[in-house]
């Protein structure tokens, strides 16, 4: 009865102060209008909605601070169990640390790579070897470090060895299968907003490394559950669909459709490496993001590039000069050299153009892949005259940045809601795992936190619409996604303007929504859930227009 308990105690007493806090911040905070959550001070009328961004964010009902409360009084409730006061105060750590992404997926369907190319790095292993079994964390820090953590607790520094601009993980002889995880703290502004977990391939060879990622995304190992997951398909078949469907089905896992993003990944190989793979691979991000069973699973389908991605964002000026000397060499006969990988790579017969040696054109096939070569050769002939100019070309090619935007959109923006959800669903399961007398009235609370903050309505509702658990005609559906912040959290995004649209625009477009969907919401020939949906939409439009007074 910890609420009443704590009522009556004086004031001063923390619990106590949590306590009534909680209640007030509970009590009201379905009706968005009326949370203090106008984050901001009015932007003048004449500044665009994207230069004054922050200021027009959607608001906030503080969702962290309604979780830090309950938290907080389930570690005094907790405090003489040291397993779950554990768990608990990690998720405390966890609010004020930058949101956690896993990456998963397949066996070599490219994790790493990707991983290297959102941060710009070469620092997870994309080779064979024995680290590309083990759950890895990339955090940003001041200064490098590698931490491994054993299972049965211990925990050692390991070397930091770079070479060839690659950093080089080595276990110092522990088996895999006896690492917890490895930490690596790394200086990047990449990972400033996001922490990325590399998670060995799911339905690999061995059900051992599959395990290890299943369960790391269990919240049983709640300090490594992730906030959000990005999931990697190789080729669209009906295969890695089905397993993101079971994935999902996994109710222990805490994965859905509104924090999973899909990424089509090794996109340049669609069609054999051709020059026009990257197009294809949009076509069929495309069909795929309109399929109703894609819809249920995940937020949105990104093709990337991941090599592409990853070499323009490490290129070395070494590989630049290789590249325009064949470039420049005879085109026809370079053009039958790049009929496969192999060929590429070969020792040239007496008589042959003047070429950079067999190794050096291993060396670039296997950073650039055969569409990265077919892709550079050209841009260079065509007067693409340094390494920079290059790397910004392939790079914008890959798809990676359609990747960090939605990621930016759909996860860092939304992260404290993302850490919230996690911290709730970890400590429902603490309750539940282990009851304690006072474990009812923080369950409760858990659950009017859950229900009643508009920010986890809104995701709840964005949830059944994309699973189809409520139903809305095509058109309806796409505006209700984007106004509950399915393609991004920024105003102007949730109500379909372009970033420049004034705050006079603003304010039009979120009338004329309410109005509309007001009216869906009283009409007598809605069904239920679509009134109720159409409610959440209307206190979301009140919420937009309340923090532009
Ligand atoms: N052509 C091409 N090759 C890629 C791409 N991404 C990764 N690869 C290659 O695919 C192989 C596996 O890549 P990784 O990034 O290690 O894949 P992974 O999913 O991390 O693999 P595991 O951790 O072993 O499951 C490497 O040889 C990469 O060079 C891509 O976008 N295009
Ligand atoms: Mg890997």
């Amino acid at each position: 009865m910890i609420l009443r308990r704590n009522k009556g105690k004086k004031r001063g007493d923390e619990s106590s102060d949590l306590a009534l806090e909680q209640d007030a911040a509970t009590e009201d905070t379905p009706d968005v209008a009326a949370v203090p959550g106008a984050r901001s001070a009015p932007v003048p009328d004449n500044v665009p909605a994207s230069a004054a961004r922050s200021s027009v964010a959607p608001p906030s009902s503080d969702i962290c601070g309604q979780v830090r409360v309950v938290l907080h009084q389930a570690a005094q409730v907790y405090a003489g169990h040291p397993e779950a006061s554990e768990r608990i105060n990690a998720h405390l750590d966890r609010l004020d640390s930058p949101v956690r992404i896993a990456i998963a997926g397949k066996v070599k369907a490219g994790k790493s790579t990707l991983l290297n190319a959102l941060v710009g790095e070469i620092i997870a292993p994309t080779d064979a070897g024995e680290c590309t079994r083990v759950v890895t964390w990339y955090r940003n820090a001041t200064a490098p470090r590698i931490v491994m953590r054993r299972k049965d607790g211990d925990a050692r520094d390991l070397p930091i060895i770079r070479q060839n601009g690659k950093l080089e993980l080595d276990l110092v002889g522990t088996p895999p299968e006896e690492v917890d995880r490895l930490t690596v703290d790394w200086p990047s502004g990449d990972l400033a907003t996001m922490t990325l977990i590399d998670t060995p391939g799911i339905a690999s060879a061995s059900a051992e490394v599959s395990a290890r990622t299943e369960d790391f995304l269990t919240p049983d190992e709640e300090q490594g559950a992730a906030d959000a997951i990005v999931y990697l398909m190789r080729h669209v078949h009906a295969d890695d669909v089905g397993f993101l469907e079971a994935f999902h089905a996994h109710a222990a896992i805490g994965s859905s459709p509104v924090n999973t993003v899909a990424v089509l990944s090794r996109a340049d190989e669609i069609g054999a490496g051709r020059v026009d793979a990257l197009q294809s691979s949009r076509a069929i991000a495309s069909r795929l993001r309109a399929d109703e069973k894609v819809r249920s699973l995940c937020q949105t389908v990104v093709p990337v590039a991941g090599l592409l991605a990853e070499t323009g964002r490490t290129m070395r000026q070494a590989e630049f000069n290789a590249l325009a000397k064949i470039a420049a060499a005879d085109r026809d006969y370079v053009d039958g050299m790049l009929l496969s990988a192999d060929r590429f790579g070969r020792e040239l017969p007496e008589g042959a153009p003047d070429l950079p040696s067999a190794a050096v054109r291993t060396g670039l096939m296997s950073r650039f892949g055969l569409f990265g070569i077919r892709t550079a050769l050209p841009l260079i002939r065509e007067g693409v005259s340094d390494s920079t100019q290059l790397a910004g070309e392939l790079v914008r090619r890959s798809g990676l940045e359609d990747l960090r935007e939605a990621l930016t959109a759909l996860f860092t923006e939304r992260g404290d809601l993302l850490k919230a959800r996690s911290a709730l669903m970890a400590l429902d399961s603490i309750l539940r795992s282990e009851p304690l007398p006072e474990s009812e009235l923080l369950l409760a609370q858990v659950e009017k936190i859950s229900s009643g903050a508009h920010e986890f309505v809104e995701l709840a509702l964005l949830g059944s619409l994309r699973t189809g658990a409520v139903s809305l005609p095509t058109e309806q559906r796409a505006e209700a996604e984007r106004l509950l912040g399915g393609t991004g959290q920024a105003q102007y995004v949730r109500l379909g303007l372009a970033p420049t649209a004034s705050l006079t625009e603003i304010r039009d477009a979120a009338t004329d929504a309410m109005t509309r969907w007001r009216r869906r919401a009283e009409n007598p020939a809605s069904t239920r859930p679509v009134a109720d949906a159409a409610r959440v939409i209307v206190r979301t439009c009140e919420g937009i227009l309340s923090s532009l007074v």
